[in-house]
Parts: structure tokens; sequence; C-alpha cells
């Protein structure tokens, strides 16, 4: 196991991080309405590196890509990672995996045994339901008369499924914040912006008082979704 020493004080951080050789973060592809970067930029605020990394307005749609920005990330998604040396990094998961190498504490991912498998699973699912809504929401905005009921009967499914899934684990979740939890809380947030007709706490008590207790924290206060 690689020991690497906590830096906390994202002042006085040098301007590499030393002690694991790798560049620094410099700025984030952001946007105020992307769950995915709402996760990267909570885990941010949770690490202390909010001063050391800029923000870019980065508009995708998935409709109309962006070839230009994909000539740096291929799938021409946010977030997006820039590094001080310029290299790209991407994916929330891979970005977030990233910061906890750069600032081992607090431990949101825990360096080894179950314990870091049980974070990543919860990682997964949480991003795999989002990603489930995200498809949902595309079909849900094309035109009536071309949208698929088999599509939206199936998505509900995979939505109702994967928040019971999260509901009887959440009373079990330590108290503690990890990358599954920050997954887990900027899913829910998306579902309050996109998707309130499932009134998802309903029947999930739960998940409804952790979810509370998220969103009070000062780094989901800090980055609440928004619609401009
Ligand atoms: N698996 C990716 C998903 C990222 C993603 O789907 N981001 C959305 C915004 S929330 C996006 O960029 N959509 C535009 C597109 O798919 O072209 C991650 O975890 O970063």
């Amino acid at each position: 196991m690689i020991r690497i020493e906590a830096q906390r004080d994202a002042e006085n951080a040098p301007a590499r991080a030393p002690k694991v050789g790798l560049p620094w973060p410099v700025l984030l592809h952001w946007s105020p309405k992307s769950p995915f970067v709402r996760k990267v930029a909570i885990a941010i605020a949770e690490c202390g590196l909010d001063a050391r990394i800029r923000r870019q307005r980065t508009v995708v749609e998935r409709l109309n890509p962006d070839t230009a920005y994909m000539k740096r990330h291929p799938l021409g998604t946010i977030p997006m990672l820039e590094l001080e040396d310029g290299a790209m990094l991407h994916d929330s998961a891979v970005i977030c995996e990233y910061l906890t190498i750069l600032r081992p504490a607090p431990v949101l991912l825990p360096t080894g045994g179950w314990a870091r498998f049980e974070v990543l699973r919860r990682q997964a699912l949480a991003d795999g339901m989002l990603d489930a809504l995200l498809l949902w929401r595309q079909e849900r905005i094309r035109p009536q008369e071309q949208q698929s009921a088999a599509f939206h009967t199936a998505y509900a499914l995979k939505a109702r499924v994967a928040l019971d899934a999260l509901e009887a684990e959440a009373s079990r979740w330590p108290d503690a914040l990890d990358l599954g939890q920050i997954a887990a809380g900027s899913a829910l947030a998306y579902l309050d912006l996109r998707f309130s007709f499932l009134a998802w706490r309903q029947g999930r008590d739960a998940l409804a008082a952790w979810h509370d207790r998220f969103e009070a924290r000062p780094s989901a206060v800090a980055n609440r979704l928004a619609l401009d």
C-alpha cells in the first residue's frame, strides 16, 4: 500500500504534489446544471482544493457535440479536469480518485480492503442510476409523438429499483463522507431538479433523512445545481 502524507492546507500546498509526484489540477470544465460536475465540485471542496482549481463554464449538448472540445476529451462530456502539465482527466470517478491521491485526508476513498470496494460499488450504483436518468431525460424532451412508452417504462423501473437499493443501505452508511455518498447525493439532487414528479422521498425515509444532512454540508450548499 502506498503511504502518502496528508496535505491539509490548500493555501500552503506547493505547486506540485511532491509526495506522489503528480501534477496538480488547475481547471475544472464546469456547468451549474451538471450533476456529475457537482459530484466533482463537492469532492474538490471536501478535499480543501477549491482555492487552487479555477472553473470554466463549458457547455455540452448530447445531440450537438462540440468538436473543438472533443479534440481534448473524445467523449465530449463534463466534468473534465485540466492538470498543470496540460494533461486532461475525465470521468467523474477518475477525477475523484485523483483528488483522493492528492489529498488523502479526509478519507473519501479508503486505500484498501473491502471498505474501498464498498465505496466504489456505492459510487457505481449512484453514477449508474444517474446515467440512466440522463438518458431518460433525453427521451422525455423529444417531441411527444417520437417518445417510446417502452423506454419510459424501462427507465422508470431502473430508477425505482436503484432508489430502493440506496434506501436499503442508507441507514448503514458511515458518518464520515465518502465518494459513494457524494455520488448518491448528486444523483438525488438531480432527481429533485428534473424528476420531481417521481417524488423519490416517498417510502424512502432513511435516504431522505440522509440526503437532508448531506445537502446541509457547506460543500453541498456551495455547489447547488442550478438552471440558468
Ligand atoms: N460517466 C461520466 C458521465 C458524464 C456526463 O454524462 N456528463 C453530462 C453532463 S451531467 C454530459 O457531459 N453530457 C453531454 C454529453 O453526453 O454529450 C462521468 O462520470 O463524468
